[in-house]
């Protein structure tokens, strides 16, 4: 029985908790079971994880493509003539109005794989600058934050196994007990260590009650108690004045806006009371090291980039961002939110976290997919714009991973807009309400069914493997890619660049990623296998075997690049696109 145990990770969130999965005897469901030798989770599972089998064979799967028929319901077609469809509609969507009129929205639950494919399927074979993704919903303004400050978005910029020694963390909109239950023990442990947890949450969560200091502001309140409490180090003489003048820029603003928020003032805005404000300052200020996290609460506010910005501002004016056990991080939702935002799905980037609009970056990646440079599309809209720009500058979207009519801002503005294209695919594992309008849906296999890496939150890259034969009738996301390539590229053969066999796609990715801030060029499966997962970046050793793979490092990325800037900035991201209840990365 031992051999057909497969060590593998939880398909939810950006925990990616290990587990091992045994095949029933059917050969289709699976069992899971503890797997304590990956670290983040020691064995740990919460109840989704647990549960996570039976999505694999629940009644509503999808087994066939599903097409529209004439009198307007969904219904069974062949592989042949759903993907004849979608390259047809598409294909048509290009002819008649240009590329940009395609569009393309993935999601933070597609493999590293698949994310990096749907990018270069994108701008190689639709030749669309019109692609994002849903990551925009969930962490994106951390991530602007973070490369504001740091010129780096790296969620966690250390492993969670830190947490437990340093001295204080405060968790602000932050609810693991609950989005991520196995995460809490590290924080009970950082207790039974001596060190003290702040939660900022207006809720009284199951989180919030494990710690030594509960502040609960009003809502959309974070970006004045974060100005407050900056206010208070300064006015108590806590900063660090020798970390800001040589680690930072822009001080003086950052200074000028806490002074503004004294503390009565922000007492009245965010009803945190004065005494609890001096208190968190005390406890973050006092031990050698303390760290503050944010996820959704504060991030996912119109003005989420500034509030994150000054929580990070809180971390370096106390000289508290990239020294041992210190500074700031971000805790990422998505199973693959930190990989599905690093390697191309993003309306301004290329793999490897790199800028589209780079010169040298253009260069690089056109070699490595063999088009020439300028054949690549600038940047496009970001999630929100995209989908409101569905039904007129967009007439035809290619949906894969992600459930906007449920999910997006202003759902139901944006379901009318999805109504209003030409033509809709969507690939899914079952009909979501987003699958129901589609034109043709195409049915794919899911994580125990097919192999591929994703990255943690801690930018851990895992490799998550297959464990049991898919169902009848269902292909994998990169099939899908591969068959549409060979359609829609006339006799370009352009599908020999979208390879089925996943390793195939990573090995193009370390090459795509090389020399990239997300450089996973000394990544390979047989490492990730070896070694339970390595952390990015991981150049390639320049000199040896490539897969001899660097050291991999978690915990040298935040090291200080700080600006100080940020509070009171331009409230949209860092690459322009604020929109209300949009998080503007
Ligand atoms: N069970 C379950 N777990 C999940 C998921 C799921 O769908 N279900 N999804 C995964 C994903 S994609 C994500 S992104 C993570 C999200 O994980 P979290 O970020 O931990 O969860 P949320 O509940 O989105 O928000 C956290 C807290 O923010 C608080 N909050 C609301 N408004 C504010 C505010 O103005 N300021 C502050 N400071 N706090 C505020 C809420 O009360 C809440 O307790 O969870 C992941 N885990
Ligand atoms: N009201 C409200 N809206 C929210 C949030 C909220 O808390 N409340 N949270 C926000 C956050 S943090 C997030 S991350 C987003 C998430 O929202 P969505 O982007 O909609 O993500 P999911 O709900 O995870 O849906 C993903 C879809 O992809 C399918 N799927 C899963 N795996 C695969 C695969 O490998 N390939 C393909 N092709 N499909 C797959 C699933 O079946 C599902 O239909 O929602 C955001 N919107
Ligand atoms: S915490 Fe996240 S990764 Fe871990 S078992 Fe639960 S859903 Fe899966
Ligand atoms: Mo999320």
């Amino acid at each position: 029985m031992r051999d057909t145990v497969t060590p593998t990770h939880c398909p939810y969130c950006a925990l990616q908790c290990g587990m091992n999965l045994t095949p029933a005897p059917d050969g289709r469901a699976v069992e899971v079971s503890e797997r304590a030798d990956f670290p983040v989770n020691r064995g740990a599972l919460c109840g989704k994880g647990r549960t996570a089998p039976a999505v694999l064979s629940s009644s509503v799967r999808l087994t066939s493509p599903l097409v529209r028929s004439e009198g307007g319901a969904l219904v069974p077609a062949s592989w042949e003539e759903a993907l004849a469809r979608v390259a047809g509609g598409l294909g048509r969507t290009r002819a008649e109005y240009g590329a940009d009129a395609v569009g393309v929205f993935g999601g933070g639950g597609l493999t590293n794989e698949k994310a990096y494919s749907l990018g270069k399927f994108a701008r190689v074979v639709l030749g669309t600058s019109q692609i994002d993704y849903n990551g925009r919903f969930c962490m994106s303004s951390a991530a602007a934050a973070g490369g504001r400050a740091f010129g780096l978005d790296r969620g966690l910029p250390f492993p969670l196994e830190d947490v437990p020694r340093t001295g204080c963390v405060i968790l602000v909109g932050s609810n693991p007990a609950e989005t991520m239950p196995p995460s809490l023990r590290y924080f009970t442990e950082l207790r039974e260590n001596g060190g003290t947890l702040i939660v900022v949450d207006p809720r009284r969560t199951k989180t919030a009650e494990q710690a030594d200091l509960h502040l609960a502001p009003r809502p959309g309140t974070d970006l004045a108690l974060a100005l407050g409490l900056l206010h208070l180090v300064v006015a108590e003489g806590r900063t660090d004045e020798a970390y800001i003048r040589e680690r930072t820029s822009g001080w003086e603003e950052t200074r000028a806006a806490a002074m503004a928020h004294w503390p009565e003032y922000v007492e009245r805005i965010t009803g945190v009371p004065v005494p609890e404000l001096r208190e968190a300052v005390r406890m973050f200020c006092e031990p050698e090291a303390a760290m503050v996290l944010t996820a959704r609460g504060p991030e996912q506010q119109s003005k989420g980039t500034d509030t994150v910005g000054a929580w990070i501002n809180l971390c370096l004016a106390t000289g508290r961002a990239g020294r041992p056990l210190s500074g700031y991080g971000c805790l990422t939702g998505q199973g693959n939110g930190q990989g599905g935002r690093e390697h191309g799905q993003k309306a301004d980037q290329l793999p490897g976290y790199r800028k589209l609009t780079d010169p040298a970056a253009r260069a690089h990646v056109a070699e490595v997919w063999g088009v020439d440079p300028d054949s690549l599309p600038g940047p496009g809209r970001s999630a929100y714009e995209l989908l409101d720009a569905l039904g007129t500058d967009i007439r035809s979207l290619l949906l894969m991973g992600s459930n906007p009519v449920v999910s997006a801002p202003r759902a139901a503005h944006v379901e009318e807009r999805i109504r209003s294209l030409d033509f809709l695919a969507v690939c899914d594992v079952v009909l979501s309400e987003t699958a129901a309008l589609a034109d043709v849906v195409l049915p794919v296999t899911q994580w125990a069914e097919e192999t591929g890496t994703t990255t943690n939150l801690e930018g851990r890259v895992l490799l998550r493997r297959r464990a049991i034969t898919p169902p009848e009738g269902v292909r994998s996301d990169l099939e899908v890619m591969h068959e549409l390539a060979a359609r829609l590229g006339g006799d370009r053969n352009l599908e020999k660049g979208f390879p089925t066999d996943p390793e195939e796609v990573f090995e193009e990715l370390r090459r795509a990623s090389a020399g990239g801030p997300a450089d996973y060029s000394g990544i390979t499966y047989r490492r990730l296998a070896e070694e339970n997962g390595v952390f990015w970046p991981c150049p390639a050793p320049t000199d040896g075997p490539l897969d001899a793979g660097g050291p991999g490092t978690g915990t040298e990325t935040g090291t200080g690049v700080g600006t100080g800037a940020g509070a009171g900035a331009d409230p949209r991201g860092a690459d322009g696109t604020g929109r209300p209840g949009t998080a503007d990365g």
